[in-house]
């Protein structure tokens, strides 16, 4: 194969892509990254200086992506799948590129905050940033509840680049701050990403790593 996605089944911007290489079924190589693992470590950084996962590597077209939404962007134009991730109407190009935004530094970076701070050593944890992570979220909750009222994916009938970032980011988030009964087209929101089959198997691939899903400071 020609694609090789450098990446870990558990995190959110891997799903993300790896949704929407199912989506389309266009064949990859996975390649887990381990930070642990300070040879896995070294070489991801020769890829990708900035060594945040996923990256992918085109043997074929000798290309090197990095960043989630630009690699989705990159398989749109060079691996197309039945439909656009990025529709051709460039009002609803501009909505996708918009929540796809919304939901990676609304709602998936705030869950980074929250779940980061609970790995930090003792007496380095910042309650403050946690707390404003928690509003953070209140507050991009209350935006994608009035998208979502009346269309089944971000822009109606079509899944999208945003609908892939939504799945992974909506699904730790109602772990760490749940949406509860306020959020009803929410809720029935990542219920159809749930029950999406791409987004079901990147979801089932990742469960083996459930149990070290980071619990909150003080929960045994
Ligand atoms: N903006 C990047 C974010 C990627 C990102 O934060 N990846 C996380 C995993 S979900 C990562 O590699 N973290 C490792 C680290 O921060 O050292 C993207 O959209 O691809």
């Amino acid at each position: 194969v020609a694609l090789h996605l450098h990446f870990h089944p558990f995190s959110s911007y891997c799903q993300k892509v790896v949704i929407a290489l199912y989506e389309a079924g266009t064949p990859f190589e996975g390649h887990e990254v381990n930070f642990g693992d300070p040879a896995s470590r070294d070489a991801f950084r020769a890829l990708w200086p900035i060594a945040k996962m996923p990256v992918l590597v085109d043997d074929a077209r000798g290309r090197t992506v990095p960043e989630a939404s630009i690699i989705i962007e990159y398989l749109d134009r060079h691996y197309p799948g039945p439909r656009p991730m990025i529709p051709a109407d460039p009002g609803l190009a501009l909505s996708t590129r918009l929540f796809d935004r919304v939901f990676d530094m609304h709602v998936n970076d705030q869950v980074g905050r929250i779940v980061g701070d609970r790995l930090r050593p003792e007496g380095k944890d910042d309650p403050s940033g946690v707390e404003s992570a928690h509003a953070a979220l209140r507050t991009a909750y209350g935006v994608i509840e009035a998208r979502m009222t009346g269309r089944d994916w971000v822009n109606g009938s079509d899944f999208s680049l945003a609908d892939c970032a939504a799945g992974p980011a909506l699904f730790y988030a109602d772990l760490v701050e749940p949406f509860g009964e306020a959020l009803p087209n929410t809720t029935a929101y990542l219920a159809r990403l749930n029950a999406r089959p791409s987004f079901a198997r990147a979801i089932a691939e990742a469960a083996y790593f459930m149990p070290y899903f980071p619990k909150p400071r003080g929960a045994s």
